[in-house]
């Protein structure tokens, strides 16, 4: 991509299953920053998807890193099977962990970068003591579970938050926002300070166009929120 500053992380959720090699050759050839690999397990979320080993098969097809977001209640007997290819991400949602200092930094102590997921009904407050030990937080702009919703607005008054605590406090974590990752809703997810954007079927995984065109437009749409 031409736009080095913005990372992009295509949710494999997404994907058409049917072609996931094809899938994979676009993203490689695209040159995308992660694939986002959403893991339900029926009990935090009303859903399951994707799990561990096909991930790490889709790493091991296309060398891209992986970005885990975990939608599990026990993460902390859970984290160690998310943590094989270093230098990924794996983001919990803090209400998921006992213990999210400890969480974090076992993750970190694997070789992986460790991010918070925000909840929709979750305050920036609730977790402004953990901010500067994670390497990146996932403001999720729709409610956990499943593809295709609307967004929220008001979560995007959260990356403004975020992003305004960051300049002050001096953290250093980036700020991934998924959900309804829309060609409308990109330029003021990216105006309120997003660096990394989850990308679904509001964007490039769409049943009637082709996925190269998805990113052209992609491409174009990034430049245009540049100016
Ligand atoms: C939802 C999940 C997300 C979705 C993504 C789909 O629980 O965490 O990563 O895969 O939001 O994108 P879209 O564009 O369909 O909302
Ligand atoms: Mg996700």
């Amino acid at each position: 991509m031409t736009t080095p500053l913005i990372k992009l992380s295509p949710s494999m959720m997404c994907a058409d299953y049917l072609n996931l090699r094809e899938e994979l050759d676009v993203l490689k050839s695209e040159k995308v920053d992660m694939l986002h690999i959403d893991i339900m397990d029926g009990n935090y979320v009303p859903n399951f998807t994707l799990g561990p080993d096909l991930a790490y098969i889709m790493n091991g097809h296309t060398n891209i890193p992986l970005d885990f977001h975990l939608m599990i209640e026990n993460v902390d007997s859970n984290y160690g099977l998310f943590t094989k290819v270093k230098g990924s991400t794996v983001t919990f949602h803090p209400e998921t962990s006992k213990h999210p200092v400890r969480t974090l930094s076992a993750i970190q102590s694997m070789g992986c970068k460790a991010g918070l997921a925000i909840d929709p009904g979750m305050s920036i407050e609730t977790v402004k003591h953990l901010l500067p030990l994670a390497d990146m937080i996932c403001v999720m702009t729709v409610n956990p579970g499943f593809a295709g919703q609307k967004l929220l607005p008001f979560c995007i008054d959260k990356i403004k938050e975020l992003s305004d605590l960051r300049n002050s406090n001096d953290c250093d974590f980036e700020i991934e926002v998924d959900g309804n990752v829309s060609w409308e809703n990109i330029p003021i997810m990216l105006n309120a300070g997003a660096d990394i954007l989850v990308l679904g079927t509001s964007s490039v995984f769409t049943k009637n166009e082709p996925r190269k065109e998805s990113y052209r437009k992609l491409k174009k749409n990034l430049a245009d929120s540049k100016q």
